[in-house]
């Protein structure tokens, strides 16, 4: 019985495995109006570098509260925000182009 127990066990901690798709990345990029990757993967309170590729002003903003907003980044520019501290979720989104999501990892 023992036996079973232990390869019960065993089979409940591999199930508990994460397969979460996501980019462990310090950085953002937009190109065709969308992010790259559109999930990132960061550390609490890791500064983000956020590069637009596209010709038109993107943002990357926090849908609740003022979490973080890099506010416009000009076509060809750069910019960057500071990952909130507290591990968890953050949906961000392009305030100019609101088809452009994504969802911040902080972990
Ligand atoms: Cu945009």
């Amino acid at each position: 019985m023992l036996g079973a127990t232990a390869a019960l066990l065993l089979a409940t901690a591999c199930a508990d495995g994460d397969n979460e798709p996501a980019t462990t990345s310090s950085s953002i990029t937009m190109e065709n109006f969308a992010f790259h990757p559109a999930n990132p993967e960061v550390r609490p309170g890791e500064k983000i570098t956020v590069a637009n590729k596209d010709s038109a002003t993107h943002t990357v903003t926090a849908t609740e509260g003022d979490t973080f907003d890099t506010g416009n980044i000009s076509g060809g520019d750069s910019g960057t925000f500071t990952a909130p501290s507290q591990a968890g979720r953050y949906a961000f989104v392009c305030t100019l182009h609101p088809n452009m999501t994504g969802t911040l990892i902080v972990r």
